[in-house]
Parts: C-alpha cells; sequence; structure tokens
C-alpha cells in the first residue's frame, strides 16, 4: 500500500523522541496532511476522548510513537507506571483505529521484548521462547501485548495494523534528564558537565559491559514511513543499524565527542540490565531500507541538540 502524499496521517506521540522525528522526516517528504495533537489537547490515556479525536479528525493512517519510555532506572523504579500507561495508550490508540476504520496502523515496540538470554543476533521468531530481562520487563510486557493486539486486529477484523521493533533510539529532542534518560543522551550530559564544571571524573553506571545497538531517530523515521509504504504482513518486523557498541567504548565516544579529559569511573552498583541485544534486522535491510547516520555523526548532533536546549533542561 503506497500512501498518498495527501493522506490524512496520525502521529501519536508528536513531541517525544522518535514522534518528533518521524513529524519531521514526513514533512520533509512532502506528506503534507499530519494531524498531532499535544497531551494537554488529547490525553491518550483517556478512551473515550481517543474515540472523540478519531471521530472527529479521521485519520487514515496512524504511526503510534507515543509511550513512556525511559532508561533502566526509569523502568526499574516505576513498573506500574511503564505496565499500566503503555498498555492503556496503546490499547485506546488500536481499538480506536479499529473502531474508525483506520486503513492502516503502525505500532512501535521496543528490541526489549525478546528474553534475556536469546541467541544473537536476535530474530523475530525468537519472541516468547525464555524470561524477559527483569529491569524492563513491565514496559516489555505492555509492548509484547502491543504487537499481539496488532495481529489479534488483523485475525478477527482484517485491520492492516503492522508492527516496528526499534533497537534504542536516539537523537534531537532526547530526554536529556540523568534519572529518568536512556543511556546515550544521559553521557552526553553527564560529560557535558564534567567539562563545564572541570570536574576530575564522570561516574556511569554498571560494568560498562553490556553491548547496545543505537539506530539514529531519523534513521528510524524513514524506516517507519517505509514501513508504512511497503509492509502489509503479521510479522512484526526489526529494525536496527546493524552496529554494535559496548557501554564502555559509548563512554569513551562520548567523551572525546563533547571534549571532556577527565576519568571515567564506573559504579557497579547500578545495574547492567541485559548483556546484549542485537536485531537481526536482516528482514528490513532485503527490503531495501538501510540506516544512514553513523553513531559518531548521531552523538554530534545529538550533543548539538542538548546544547540548544540546555538552558531549559537545566
Ligand atoms: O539505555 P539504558 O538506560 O537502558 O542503559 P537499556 C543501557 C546501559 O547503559 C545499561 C548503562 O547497562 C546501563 O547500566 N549506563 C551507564 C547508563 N551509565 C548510564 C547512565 O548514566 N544512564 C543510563 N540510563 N544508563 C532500556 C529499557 O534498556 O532500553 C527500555 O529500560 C527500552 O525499556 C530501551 O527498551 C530501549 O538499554 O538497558
Amino acid at each position: 500500500m503506497s500512501i498518498p502524499k495527501n493522506a490524512r496521517i496520525y502521529v501519536a506521540g508528536h513531541r517525544g523522541l522518535v514522534g518528533s522525528a518521524i513529524a519531521r522526516e514526513l514533512r520533509r517528504q512532502g506528506y503534507s496532511n499530519l494531524i498531532t495533537h499535544a497531551r494537554a489537547e488529547l490525553d491518550l490515556l483517556d478512551s473515550q476522548a481517543v474515540n472523540r479525536f478519531y471521530a472527529d479528525s479521521k485519520p487514515e493512517f496512524v504511526i503510534d510513537a507515543a509511550a513512556k519510555v525511559g532508561g533502566i532506572h526509569a523502568n526499574n523504579t516505576q513498573p506500574a507506571s511503564f505496565l499500566y500507561e503503555n498498555l492503556t495508550i496503546q490499547n485506546n490508540l488500536i481499538h480506536g483505529a479499529h473502531l474508525a476504520g483506520v486503513k492502516k496502523f503502525l505500532f512501535l515496540g521496543s528490541s526489549c521484548i525478546y528474553p534475556k538470554l536469546a541467541p544473537q543476533p536476535l530474530k523475530e521468531e525468537y519472541l516468547l521462547t525464555g524470561p524477559l530481562e527483569p529491569t524492563n520487563q513491565w514496559y516489555a510486557v505492555a509492548k509484547i501485548s502491543g504487537i499481539k493486539m496488532c495481529e489479534a486486529y488483523r485475525r478477527q477484523y482484517g485491520c492492516n495494523f503492522i508492527s516496528a521493533m526499534p533497537t534504542n533510539i536516539y537523537g534531537p529532542n532526547d530526554n536529556f534528564d540523568l534519572n529518568t534518560s536512556h543511556v546515550l543522551p544521559a553521557l552526553i550530559r553527564k560529560f557535558h558537565d564534567a567539562k563545564e564544571n572541570n570536574a576530575s571524573s564522570v561516574v556511569c553506571w554498571g560494568t560498562g559491559n553490556p553491548l547496545r545497538e543505537f539506530l539514529y531517530s531519523e534513521d528510524l523515521a524513514r524506516a517507519c514511513i517505509f514501513l508504512l509504504d511497503n509492509y502489509d504482513a503479521e510479522q512484526f518486523i526489526n529494525v536496527g543499524s546493524g552496529a554494535e557498541i559496548s557501554i564502555r567504548e559509548l563512554a569513551e565516544t562520548i567523551k572525546e565527542i563533547v571534549g571532556f579529559n577527565g576519568r571515567i569511573e564506573w559504579d557497579t552498583s547500578k545495574p547492567d540490565g541485559t548483556p546484549r541485544k542485537f536485531l537481526d534486522s536482516s528482514t528490513m535491510f532485503n527490503m531495501g531500507w538501510r540506516p544512514e547516520i553513523d553513531i559518531k555523526t548521531g552523538i554530534q548532533r545529538a550533543y548539538a541538540s542538548l546544547l540548544e536546549n540546555y538552558p531549559n533542561d537545566k
């Protein structure tokens, strides 16, 4: 199914890291009829409000980038919020899309849906083959439910609802709050603050040994539009960069880009999380999508975004 440039496309979560990149990329590609609503205008936790919105705005296509997200600490310490808010938002959006006759719906999950010790790289078929990583199991369970919701609505009602599982995403508009952010923005901020304050060291969490795969938000945005245009199957699909990096190497890279000259210390009282989560993105690559932004360029751009917004974030 190819999307007409004047189609009514609703981007849920357009103020977030992923949703804002998707909205920018849609506009850049000439999609002229985007629908967005800030949280104050449309509370996605309120099913009646969501149904009213669908009835009034009549979106033809929906990209669900709305979620309660956070790094390892936020996930580990707010289990109820991560489970309740994510289940509720996605249930409202998916069920509402069915009631409103939305033509196509793209649900975005996360690589944390896979079992903690699954073989690597993570193939789509490894879903539900073993226990989850405990620190983010609540978020993972919600995301797995979202995948299953899309499958169920396809089977029972014939809806064209598809799902993509992105790896760890970073980019402009990220959350740089040290308690709730993911590792990449957290380290940009920590090294920047240390440089500004002439500190002698920066404390990073865990051992530094875990491996992660990072994808720049604008690459994910292009992948989402590509999937809306080219993919109509029930099987959810992995979206990764195909490049792995240890947290230690990531810290060294960010330290260099930011220009901090002190030491890195590791606080091993903080959790490492899953040892490795490297997606097998071969289905996506074989269809012709490829990431364009390498990690150093991406970190430079994310750092520029922190500098731009820093007075507000501080
Ligand atoms: O990005 P992150 O918070 O989450 O942490 P996950 C990745 C790794 O970086 C962990 C280490 O091993 C952390 O211990 N790390 C080192 C730090 N220093 C820091 C720091 O200052 N802040 C943070 N946040 N981490 C998330 C899930 O897992 O991945 C979410 O919690 C989501 O549910 C997301 O799925 C994609 O990569 O471990």
